[in-house]
């Protein structure tokens, strides 16, 4: 695989009407994830990658199984849990605004997820590992195997991605914070959100924080600042990119995660830190298009004519 990555998805409701949930009549089945999110995108983008999680085993298991699957993302890591319940995500809709988003994971399959579940060489044969801070906030063996699998990685000399994705939902900003800084001195490439940049170091500068980071030994910091684009720095050089305007935006989520999976396409391709910057930006732009979380990421021609790289024949 060019890239591994593990974490939590859930199976994910989306309201099929806007308005508090308590009067939605009916919704649409898809699933949740940030890393098998990221998975999915670099599948669509021409990747191999492979998610890996704990799953129970029940009917909502199975459906996230065959979906990932179906994407073209490699599954064969998946742990079924015999005991535990897969999770569950609901969102719930109001116009023109980023979605309200309900989660039933406590105790999940996932939370389960221990040191036992890593194979070490399968990561360690990858380009590439992505790991996220919602992995380290579910449970404390949860957090061992976020640990434990960045030393295999290492082991292997594989280069080690992270996006902080901080989920104030699942714990107190105080443990987040330090938990995420100490992650982050251990990893090559980060994406923190501004706000990310913010929660973390009380800076919102994102050139500060792109130092902060670099200084703590981060290779490359790319800070995500929405529709505006990003920042991105290495020890050799940092820029501005500037980002896609989108007109009208379905929904935002996801679009965090298909920027990490477009700036990891440009790493395996071994772009220059603006084209990867570019790829980010477009991947991340075009998530927002559709709603759902994954069903928007695009293949690599797709986001090449959004980009207005390739010429786009519409019949
Ligand atoms: O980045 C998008 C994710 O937040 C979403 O798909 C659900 O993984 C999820 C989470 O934990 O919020």
């Amino acid at each position: 695989m060019e890239v591994i990555t593990f974490g939590e998805t859930m199976v994910l409701f989306n309201p099929d009407s806007t308005g508090p949930l308590r009067y939605v009549h009916s919704f649409s089945k898809s699933i949740g994830g940030a890393e098998s999110n990221v998975a999915i995108a670099l599948s669509r983008l021409g990747h191999e990658a492979g998610w890996f999680s704990r799953l129970g085993n029940d009917e909502f298991g199975r459906y996230i199984k065959s979906v990932i699957r179906g994407e073209g993302v490699d599954i064969s890591r998946v742990v079924e849990d015999r005991e535990k319940s897969t999770g569950l995500l609901f969102k719930e809709r109001f116009a023109h605004v980023d979605p309200n988003i309900y989660y039933y994971r406590k105790n999940s399959a996932t939370s389960n997820l221990s040191v036992e579940d890593l194979d070490y060489e399968y990561i360690k044969k990858a380009k590439i590992l992505h790991i996220t801070g919602i992995t380290l906030a579910l449970s404390k063996s949860a957090r061992e195997t976020v640990y434990k699998a960045i030393e295999v990685a290492k082991e292997g000399n594989v280069l080690i991605s992270f996006d902080p994705n901080i989920r104030l939902k699942l714990w107190r900003i105080e443990e987040a914070r330090q938990v995420l800084l100490d992650v982050a001195k251990k990893v090559d490439i980060i994406f923190p959100g501004i706000s990310e940049g913010e929660l973390l170091l009380g800076i919102d500068d994102p050139n500060e924080i792109a130092k902060k980071f670099l200084e703590m030994g981060c290779k490359i910091v790319a800070v995500k600042l929405g529709k505006e684009g990003c920042y991105v720095a290495s020890n050799n050089e940092e820029q501005f990119v500037k980002g896609y305007v989108v007109e009208k935006f379905e929904d935002t989520v996801g679009a965090g995660d298909g920027y990490a999976a477009g700036f990891l396409s440009g790493v395996l391709k071994k772009s220059s830190l603006k084209e990867c910057a570019q790829l980010a930006n477009g991947v991340g732009a075009m998530a927002t298009l559709v709603r759902g979380d994954m069903e928007g990421f695009p293949t690599i021609s797709q986001v090449m004519q959004f980009m207005g790289k390739e010429k786009h024949i519409d019949r």
